[in-house]
């Protein structure tokens, strides 16, 4: 991009006003790395100031049995029977939180494969168990992907799924599935799962409902750039209609023991490009998560600088992404994820799943509480 180029666009950042699609189509074509972090960071301070946020959560993938053939996943297993495929019952997956949860927590996120097994009821019971038993947690639960498979296998609209859910509940949606909405990369990616309009009207029904929801974007297969600003743009088009969106998480494709392994993974440079251009595209998004999980800790760390605002979470056990190859640990403690925002200059604050501010007790918080 020429100096003109870039004056126009600092000034268009500068102003608040929206980029255009040919605008994206230059950013991520723009190699000066640096440049393009301080235009992410000028909307990211003017969103959220030093404040980067993280939560104390859990991750349950109760079953990765799944009929969907995504050539990207490395997590599902096509039939039970097969090396590696699972499913829990309710009982074992209140055994399982039981041996991971920790006072203080405040989030379960759960994101299954499509069992076909398994009856609407299992869902309920499921959320009803957590709501029984473990009261302190906000459930964050089922991506519209799943949300879809449920109305179509039990005959309900989404409407009647996800009222249910929520009786039983549910209290937000994930924003996985999302993949790359472009029919092209789509039907190579994923061709048996929810289309984009089915995976939009999921959440634009979820919205509609109050329920809040996140968005994610999967990157580094065999998307060209046009597509990730087609995707990123019909996020900010439904977000315009709903304004149910609270975080976006753009998701770097992980290469190992998945059939779309040969194209390998996304470089450091990519990671921070998509998440500095998805800050700049998506301004009616309010958070930008880096997931240290999938990016790796420290590039998580540096995203803080190119845009991002939230670290997601203390996780606690991890199951997509390790399958995949990622070699990051299984959990973070409190307090690494707040030494990895403070030393990038940021300032540590843990929400609760939507995005309200914890308060943090002085007893617990000696080397941070003058931050708060
Ligand atoms: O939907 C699967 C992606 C998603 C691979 O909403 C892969 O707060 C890269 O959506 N390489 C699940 N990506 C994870 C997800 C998520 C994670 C953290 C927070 C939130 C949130 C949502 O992972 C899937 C798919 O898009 N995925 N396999 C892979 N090999």
């Amino acid at each position: 991009m020429n100096t003109e180029a870039k004056q126009t666009l600092l000034a268009k950042v500068n102003n608040g006003e929206r980029l255009n699609a040919d605008e994206g189509l230059a950013l991520f074509n723009e190699p000066d790395l640096l440049w393009l972090g301080q235009l992410a960071n000028l909307s990211r301070e003017r969103k959220h100031g030093d404040v980067t946020y993280y939560n104390k959560n859990l991750h349950l993938n109760s079953t990765n049995i799944c009929e969907a053939d995504c050539i990207f996943c490395s997590f599902a297993r096509l039939q039970r029977g097969m090396p590696g495929a699972y499913s829990m019952s309710v009982e074992d997956a209140k055994r399982w939180i039981s041996e991971r949860f920790q006072p203080g927590m405040t989030e379960i996120h759960i994101v299954n494969g499509l069992n076909p097994e398994l009856e609407f009821e299992y869902y309920l019971d499921l959320l009803r168990m957590i709501r029984r038993d473990f009261p302190a947690l906000h459930i964050k639960a089922f991506t519209a992907v799943e949300i879809h498979y449920f109305a179509e296998k039990f005959g309900l609209s989404y409407e009647q799924v996800l009222e249910y859910l929520v009786e039983a509940g549910l209290g937000s949606l994930p924003g996985g599935g999302a993949e790359i909405f472009a029919a092209r990369a789509r039907n190579k990616l994923c061709r048996d799962k929810v289309t984009a309009v089915g995976w939009l009207e999921v959440h634009r029904v979820a919205h509609e409902l109050g329920l809040k929801s996140n968005c994610t974007m999967l990157y580094g297969t065999i998307e060209t750039l046009e597509e990730r600003v087609d995707h990123l743009l019909r996020l900010r088009e439904l977000q315009d209609l709903t304004g149910g969106f609270q975080a976006f998480i753009p998701l770097a494709f992980h290469p190992e023991n998945n059939r779309l392994g040969k194209i390998g993974a996304p470089t450091g440079a990519c990671d921070l490009r998509v998440m500095a251009v998805s800050r700049l595209l998506l301004d009616n998004i309010p958070h930008v998560k880096a997931y240290w999980i999938m990016l790796g800790i420290k590039t998580a760390q540096l995203a803080q600088r190119f845009g991002a605002n939230d670290l997601d979470g203390t996780v606690t056990e991890e199951k997509v992404y390790h399958m995949a190859g990622a070699r990051t640990p299984d959990m973070l403690t409190e307090a690494q994820l707040r030494t990895l925002i403070e030393d990038v200059g940021r300032v540590p604050v843990e929400r609760t799943t939507t995005y309200d501010v914890i308060e943090r007790s002085p007893a617990i918080a000696p080397l941070s509480a003058e931050l708060l």
